[in-house]
């Protein structure tokens, strides 16, 4: 007997349709007839939303008279992927949402299609965001979820006629969106600008002008746990009262710019992706919905009350910071500490340390923020002057701790000179009480290197908690065939709020028979996916040639260009009859990536893949050998759909780069086997899975740093090795540009001379790999058993683990009652 867990129906099929039709008729005014799917969506997630009410309403009544310390999350990016599947999923209400659908004389498929996605995130640390909010919910830990509502998200990728990227805005608010609730009646004022005077002994700040901070509520419903907590996406709007005026009387259109441009706060979402840009608007967005949740916290906590006993705050809430963006978090709750409530600095100081908590999600130290003082002396006076105060009380407790001047200096969280700048990351570490690597690795990595000095002094405030995904989405949602033939090997469905149970599929690896099901899945999966991408992207994919992808931001440290190298040389080898097209294993290529809109040579590999695609599938010397496919506009959703249909997936990032990666386990999870560096959590993963099946190449992180230590010259690699000599040749002679040399120059140019990354020295063991991932894919069998080998054994990389490492680690909280 299989036992099944999963949220009972609250209703029937047909009471279900007649709750959607109600919905139809007295809040849209269309009848069945009438309504086309996307009504049909927007009615069903309304009627959805009802059933998740009554819990919604309990949670926070019980987060708020309970005394279970809430986490608030907060972070920039929210990168939610579509909702109603999800919240179907967490109702009980899948089946009944199926049937009542079709009874009413539509294609369930259709209806979920014509929901828009919600692409508010860049990559990994969006989409953690979006993991993580899913966990604390099912695991009914009291928490909200604080960011901004964009109204354009990530830009939708395109590619033009030469195959480079063109991006275009993602509107997605121009749809009706029925999740998001907006709650004019709990908006927030955020002031800025102006000048901070002395008055009466105090410093007190006298704004130029203020925007509003509307709450936009999402439903974040827990899997099973009958706990529904709450996404607050803060959305700009501007005041109409013009008290500024009196500001600047004389110059009417210049005084009521600001106000004017204050919407433009949420407007867009900047789609950077490892280098921050020092822009003013994106510090607003930052203070903005910062400032906003911190005030709507203590509004939460301490209801109707004038004068509140803040220093109980931390007791009520704990904050992680999200990386750095919403930093100036630390000097915002001083300032209300001190300025609104009349705290002293000691006290305000204990306070804000012991609320804030700091994930770092980077080792580029280019991708540490640093904001100019006079940017944020011009936004916020006042927090300036406060910075400078935290500045100079941490300087005078590292004197206590230690005598080397020259650490010191290295700490300063403000830097001295000319043009001062704010180094957020140093802020953070000193104004909270932890902060954490999001892989083993990658923690180990900013003790030793990146926040050395800290680590050094403040040894007691840095751990680690290894990334993970949510298995709802990732499995239960993305891959419902896999996720049945686990129920059914596992006798229960209990595995998805308990991700370690998967460790019992382990003995049925042994099983051949299993084994042939599970290959069955892959296979149904691939199906599904070539069907997909015919009707999507028009491309013709053959299911019984292995999937291999490689889906994450286009970045240099990736090293997406590895691949493409190694895959042209593959292609060589056939064109230069090296290798028959018979004797190659049947590969497609398959790339996801949106590269940030002003990363030139990410751009320009883009455009490269395009091309090489190009040549590659319109060769008739290699047909049916090797297919590259480049579906534009990678998203949530199509990473939904490749996951589960993928063989081989590509973690391939120079050693000490990647800070934990996130896809590397929702692969795994699904089955696939990994080609990978020893780079951030592809470390636990191997080491979880097992060596025999992880398919490993390339430097270390100690071979990586020797080799920059003796002077690195990809020239001689280039040399060495004629495969990669032609491979980078053809690029030169204009193969995949219509003979054009100029057009790749630049990345052939870097690739010669600088190749930060290593590419080139790292192309001989990757290639060197290939023989091992195709030998062992000619004996599907075993290829499928070390696939489900790795399934069993990825349990540790559910986000619900991350959450409670976060709890016991970092939060000190846990549960509601
Ligand atoms: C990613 N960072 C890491 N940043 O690169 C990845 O290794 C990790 O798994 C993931 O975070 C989650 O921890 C990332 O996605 C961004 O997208 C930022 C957006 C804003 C500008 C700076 C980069």
């Amino acid at each position: 007997m299989t036992e099944i867990t999963a949220p009972k129906s609250p209703v029937t099929t047909a009471e279900f349709a007649d709750e959607i039709r109600e919905q139809l008729k007295y809040t849209q005014g269309v009848t069945v007839e009438q309504a086309t799917p996307a009504d049909v969506y927007v009615a069903a997630s309304a009627a959805v939303r009802r059933h998740l009410m009554d819990s919604w309403m309990k949670t926070q009544q019980d987060m708020v008279n309970g005394n279970t310390k809430a986490v608030g999350y907060l972070s920039a990016e929210f990168l939610m992927g579509k909702q109603l599947r999800n919240a179907l999923l967490s109702s009980g209400l899948t089946q009944q949402f199926d049937e009542a659908v079709e009874q009413l004389g539509f294609n369930y498929q259709d209806v979920v299609d014509a929901e828009y996605e919600p692409a508010l995130g860049n990559g990994g640390l969006g989409r953690l965001a979006a993991c993580f909010i899913d966990s604390l919910a099912s695991l009914g830990v009291p928490a909200f979820g604080y960011g901004i509502q964009y109204k354009y998200g990530i830009f939708k990728q395109e590619f033009d006629d030469q195959g480079r990227q063109v991006e275009t805005p993602e509107y997605w608010l121009a749809n009706e969106e029925p999740w998001g609730h907006v709650d004019y009646n709990r908006s927030q004022r955020v002031n800025f600008g102006g000048y901070v005077a002395d008055e009466d002994g105090k410093r007190v700040w006298h704004p130029a002008w203020a925007v509003r901070a509307v709450p936009v509520d999402y439903m974040v419903p827990g899997y099973a746990s009958g706990r529904v907590n709450t996404l607050r996406l803060w959305s700009a709007k501007s005041y109409d009262e013009f008290d500024l005026l009196t500001f600047n009387k004389s110059d009417y259109l210049n005084a009521v710019r600001p106000q004017v441009d204050a919407e433009n706060i949420s407007k867009i979402l900047y789609p950077e992706d490892s280098t921050p840009q020092g822009k003013s608007l994106r510090l607003q967005q930052q203070y903005f919905f910062v400032s906003a949740s911190i005030h709507d916290a203590i509004r939460v906590f301490y209801p109707g009350q004038d004068k509140p006993d803040l220093t109980t705050f931390p007791d009520k809430i704990t904050f992680q910071l999200n990386d750095t963006h919403p930093v100036i978090g630390i000097p915002e709750l001083m300032r209300v500490l001190i300025d609104e409530y009349g705290y002293d600095w000691d006290t305000a100081w204990d306070i804000t340390t012991r609320t804030f908590n700091y994930t770092c999600h980077t080792l580029l130290p280019e991708a540490l923020e640093v904001w100019p003082a006079r940017l944020i002396g011009e936004l916020l006076p006042r927090h300036m002057e406060i910075i400078y105060q935290i500045n100079d009380h941490f300087l005078a407790e590292l004197s206590g701790k230690t005598r080397d001047k020259e650490k010191i200096e290295r700490m300063r969280i403000v830097t001295q000179g000319d043009d001062p700048q704010v180094r957020m990351a140093y802020l953070a570490v000193a104004g909270g009480s932890h902060v954490n690597g999001v892989a083993e690795l990658h923690s180990q990595l900013l003790k030793d290197i990146t926040l050395k000095d800290f680590s050094d002094l403040y040894g007691e405030k840095f751990t680690n908690v290894t990334n993970g995904v949510t298995p709802r989405r990732f499995i239960k949602l993305a891959n419902p065939r896999l996720s049945d033939l686990i129920t059914e090997g596992l006798g229960t469905d209990k595995w998805l709020s308990d991700l370690e149970l998967l460790k019992g599929l382990e003995p049925l690896a042994q099983d051949d028979e299993f084994v042939k099901k599970f290959a069955e899945v892959k296979r149904a999966n691939k199906v599904d996916f070539a069907n997909y991408a015919k009707r999507e992207y028009g491309f013709e994919m053959n299911p019984d040639t292995m999937f291999n992808s490689m889906i994450k931001r286009l970045h240099e440290y990736k090293r997406q260009s590895l691949k493409i190298l190694a895959l042209i040389a593959r292609y060589a080898d056939i064109k230069n009859g090296n290798m028959s097209a018979d004797d190659v294993l049947p590969r497609t290529v398959i790339f996801g990536a949106k590269s940030a809109p002003g990363y030139y040579m990410a751009k320009l590999t883009i455009q490269l893949i395009n091309n090489v695609a190009r040549v590659v599938n319109n060769d008739p010397d290699v047909k049916g050998a090797l297919s590259v496919y480049f579906p534009w506009n990678y998203n949530v959703r199509l990473a939904q759909h490749l996951i589960p249909a993928t063989d081989l997936d590509e973690q391939i990032s120079q050693a000490g780069k990647e800070a934990s990666g996130t896809g590397n386990m929702k692969f795994a999870l699904n089955g696939a086997l990994t080609v990978g560096t020893l780079d951030g959590a592809n470390v636990e993963i191997r080491e979880r899975v097992g060596a025999e099946n992880f398919f490993l190449f390339g430097m270390t992180v100690d071979e990586v740093e020797d080799l920059y230590a003796k002077g690195y010259g990809p020239a001689a690699y280039y040399e060495a090795d004629p495969r990669l000599k032609q491979a980078i040749d053809m690029i030169s002679d204009g193969t995949f540009s219509n003979g054009d040399r100029n057009t790749f120059a630049p990345l052939v140019a870097d690739w010669l001379t600088k190749d930060y990354f290593m590419t080139l020295a790292d192309f001989h063991s990757y290639t060197a790999i290939q023989a091992d991932i195709e030998a062992l894919y000619r004996t599907p069998l075993e290829w499928h058993r070390k696939a489900l080998i790795n399934v069993a054994n990825s349990g540790y990389f559910s986000s619900d683990r991350s959450i409670e490492d976060y709890l016991e680690r970092i939060w000190m909280t846990g549960p509601m009652d």
